[in-house]
């Protein structure tokens, strides 16, 4: 990856950091897909005098609201929600919610700005948004968290809509938040609107495989660049930052295919398990009692834990970072680099900071960014909009195997776009190309809208 910017996209650049001050995730989510663009203005001219990059940058419509709730105590509580729909060139805008203290506007448009080309490298017909709260959802009782989602939809229903802009989960944000907040449009709009939301449960139009969709992807994503290089998962010493959806279901299907995974973390340490990750135990713990991960260490007294432990310190030959943006510094991939990893997929959105990327790249290690190697979870919510519009219900197997001939595609789509543009085998180049060219060409061609 070039340090500097191409002297046409440097003046693009200032302007995006002039018109969003403070917004320093979004910078650097726009920053990496600019350093990368150079070469397809000069192949591609006619995208510069349309100005697709300016466009690009610029959301297409930005909602922030208040959203008033009261606790189990009888206080009023106060967040602030956001919804960013940045660009429906391809489809209704689609991205997940992200419900943590840390979400701000600059959160969001990072978040929304990366899912317009995860979407695009999908080959489904889905554009790009992002939404969430600054709510932070540990500690709070069920129906705290039903009141919130309850307050949150009371506004966010008249913006969003099966053909306009589909809301799915994220940090923070699973299967029951969607129910209260799917609840509450259908009960606002008197539709029963399946295709309004994905990652709903299975008995209300839910897809099989969502739940597990973005881990599995990630999964198959990395097999698939340790093939090029005549590697395979089997037999490898995993670790996986996180232990939320994506963390659990990147062990799963890791594990399943002959990895050992002896390590995973929240945002309080690390756990870390010679024996290898207890999966059973862990999703008890995670997904049915909503408990920390200490309590991993109480029920299985073999395992470590390392209390605000870095866990890219232990030694792994691959490591996948799928808890959050920035986890993984330059040091960090350093470290990686000296115990013996070959391999690093983001199943987290931009969980690998510019410098760690760097490092990586120089390295020579195969490095899957979060757009390419994350966009199963995307991909999947796609298949369910399919099945609701016909009211139809896949089997496991089925969705499975459309997911992983999904990322199958993605991998040879960026790999082809990384040698066509002089940079074979780097993946964050032939990603942000690959997703760029889908979308700027068919705002291209949708003319100034
Ligand atoms: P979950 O809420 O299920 O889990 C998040 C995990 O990451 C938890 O272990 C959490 O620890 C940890 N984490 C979150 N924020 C921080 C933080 N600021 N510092 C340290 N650790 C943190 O979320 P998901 O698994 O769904 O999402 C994980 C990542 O994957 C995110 O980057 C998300 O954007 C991305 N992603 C998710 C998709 C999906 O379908 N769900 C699809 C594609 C990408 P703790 O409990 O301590 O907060
Ligand atoms: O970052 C992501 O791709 C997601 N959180 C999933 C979005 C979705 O609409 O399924």
């Amino acid at each position: 990856m070039v340090a500097g910017l191409d002297e046409k996209l440097e003046p693009i650049y200032q302007d995006v950091l002039r018109r969003n001050p403070g917004e320093t995730e979004f910078h650097q989510a726009v920053r990496e897909v600019l350093e990368t663009l150079g070469p397809v203005l000069v192949k591609y001219p006619e995208l510069a005098d349309q100005k697709i990059i300016q466009r690009i940058c610029e959301p297409e419509r930005q909602i922030i609201f208040r959203v008033p709730w009261q606790d189990d105590r009888g206080q009023i509580q106060i967040n602030r929600a956001f919804r960013v729909e940045f660009n429906s060139a391809l489809g209704p805008f689609k991205g997940g919610m992200r419900f943590h203290p840390s979400v701000y506007l600059g959160i969001i448009k990072f978040l929304g700005f990366e899912q317009i080309f995860k979407n695009a490298l999908t080959g489904l017909p889905i554009g790009g948004g992002k939404g969430g709260s600054d709510f932070d959802p540990k500690g709070k009782s069920d129906s705290e968290i039903m009141r919130f989602c309850q307050s949150l939809m009371t506004e966010l229903y008249r913006h969003i809509g099966e053909h306009t802009d589909v809301p799915a989960g994220d940090i923070g944000v699973g299967q029951r938040e969607i129910g209260y907040l799917f609840g509450q449009y259908k009960r606002i709009t008197n539709r029963y609107e399946s295709g309004v939301f994905t990652g709903k449960g299975l008995s209300w139009g839910g897809s099989r495989a969502r739940t597990e969709a973005t881990g599995y992807g990630t999964i198959f994503f990395l097999e698939e660049m340790l093939k090029v290089r005549g590697e395979s998962i089997e037999g490898k010493t995993c670790i996986v930052s996180g232990s939320g959806n994506v963390a659990i279901y990147a062990i799963e299907k890791a594990m399943a295919m002959g990895a050992r995974v002896i390590a995973c973390s929240d945002s309080n340490g690390v756990v870390v398990d010679q024996d290898g990750i207890d999966l059973d135990l862990l999703k008890q713990i995670k997904e049915i009692e909503r408990r920390r991960l200490t309590s991993y260490v109480q029920e299985k007294t073999s395992a470590t834990y390392l209390e605000d432990g870095c866990i890219w310190n232990i030694p792994c030959q691959v490591a996948l970072p799928c808890a959050t943006q920035n986890e993984l510094t330059a040091k960090d991939a350093q470290c990686l680099i000296k115990n013996g990893c070959i391999a690093v997929a983001e199943g987290a959105n931009m969980p690998t900071t510019p410098e760690g990327i760097r490092v990586l790249l120089e390295a020579g290690i195969p490095f899957g960014p979060g757009k390419a190697a994350n966009a199963g979870g995307v991909a999947t919510s796609a298949l369910e909009m399919q099945q609701n519009a016909s009211r139809d219900s896949w089997s496991f197997e089925h969705t499975e195997q459309r997911l992983q001939q999904i990322m199958v595609n993605i991998h040879r789509h960026c790999y082809e776009t990384s040698e066509e543009f002089d940079a074979q085998g780097n993946y964050v180049v032939g990603a942000n190309i690959a997703g760029f060219l889908k979308v700027g060409q068919a705002m291209a061609a949708l003319g100034l809208v």
